[in-house]
């Protein structure tokens, strides 16, 4: 009798096992996954050319491409700073001209590119933003490289690691003013340091635009100090900003008085770490976001894949996301991607010499 009973109960713990298992299964689909081999043209667009974070990204499109075989071109082409916004137009026109079958984009401006990419799609290109993105009703979805509000924590926070709580005066020098992810990093910042008083020391005196060129973004690193004699840090969310600024201030020999913080490219921030014109900044893989970009792009653009909030698919080596509400933009879904890496003395030997991809570094508690 016993031993019937615990047959019974034996059966009955499959039993339940087995549909919790389905029940998981109902609610946790397959991710989908590519199928490689289509054919299909895709232009690669970001902001602007001769940007090394670009370069990184066209890498990591290329890679994606070669794994999924596919038949058709990958095409990588983006205005040069001066023209940026025109310019993006006249790459999203002629794109839809040749009916291309994705276009992906980091955007120079939220609102101005809209009725090119709303054409696009109404001709059935897939139009997916990446870095920085357009409008929601201007693309299918947006790779998110970070969270938006996030960038805003972590530039305060290394703020406050380099002023200490004493604070000071700092300012930050952007990209172009029209950037919609530079000016979502900085509103997000902004709103940090009204809300919080951990940071009430932190003195926002100016925002500066360089236009993601190096030579205007080195003379308006030099306007700032003239501007402000006791500028103690300047904050560049921007990997060319950074850079110029930290050159500026080496060629100044400002390095021990005015700090250079941000977001920068490993590789192109190492001597300045080194030398201590910059102090710490932080970044994501450039790589592996124009590689999660163009996975996600050939399962919208192969119909493998629809653009709709929980729907989740595997990005090959990178592994399965699902799409989700941005939670900083209404009506706007985006994949998410992470992590933030920060970068400084301390872990110099980590991540140094390793070129940007061997570089990743995960970020601290203190940046989040
Ligand atoms: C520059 C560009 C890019 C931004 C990085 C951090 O290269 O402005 O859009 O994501 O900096």
């Amino acid at each position: 009798m016993k031993m019937r009973k615990l047959q019974l109960l034996l059966v009955v713990v499959v039993l339940l096992t087995l549909s919790a298992g389905l029940v998981r299964a109902q609610d946790d689909p397959e991710p989908i996954k590519a199928e490689p081999g289509a054919d299909l043209d895709m232009v690669l667009l970001p902001k602007t050319l001769g940007n090394a974070v670009f370069d990184e990204a066209h890498e990591g499109a290329m890679e994606a491409d070669e794994e999924l075989e596919n038949e058709g071109d990958l095409i990588f082409n983006a205005p040069t700073p001066d023209n940026a916004i025109p310019g993006q137009i006249e790459i999203i026109e002629a794109s839809i001209t040749q009916e291309v079958d994705a276009i992906m984009i980091s955007a120079n401006d939220y609102e101005q590119l809209l009725p090119s990419t709303q054409k696009a799609m109404d001709d059935d290109i897939t139009v997916v933003t990446w870095d920085s993105p357009v409008a929601p009703e201007g693309e299918d979805l947006f790779i998110a490289q970070v969270d938006f509000t996030e960038v805003g924590s972590v530039m305060a926070n290394m703020a406050l690691d380099i002023l200490g709580e004493e604070g000071g005066q700092f300012a930050i020098l952007s990209a172009t003013p029209d950037a919609s992810n530079q000016n979502a990093w900085i509103e997000a910042m902004k709103a940090l340091l009204e809300e919080d008083d951990t940071y009430a020391n932190l003195e926002l005196v100016d925002v500066v635009y360089g236009n993601d060129d190096p030579d205007d973004s080195y003379n308006e690193a030099l306007g700032l100090v003239d501007s402000y004699p006791d500028l103690e840090l300047i904050m560049a969310p921007t990997t060319v900003g950074i850079a110029a600024a930290a050159k500026a201030m080496q060629d100044e020999e400002l390095c021990g008085e005015i700090a250079v913080s941000g977001l920068g490219l490993p590789s192109e921030m190492q001597e300045f770490v080194e030398n201590g014109c910059s102090q710490e900044f932080a970044l994501w893989s450039f790589k592996d976001l124009g590689y999660l970009t163009y996975y996600v792009s050939y399962l919208l653009a192969t119909d493998a894949m629809d653009a709709e909030e929980g729907v989740t698919f595997e990005a090959g080596r990178m592994g399965t996301y699902t799409i989700e509400a941005d939670p900083n933009r209404e009506g706007g879904l985006r994949v998410l991607m992470g992590p933030f890496s920060l970068y400084n003395a301390d872990n110099l030997e980590e991540w140094a010499a390793g070129g940007d991809e061997g570089a990743t570094v995960e970020a601290t508690e203190e940046a989040n």
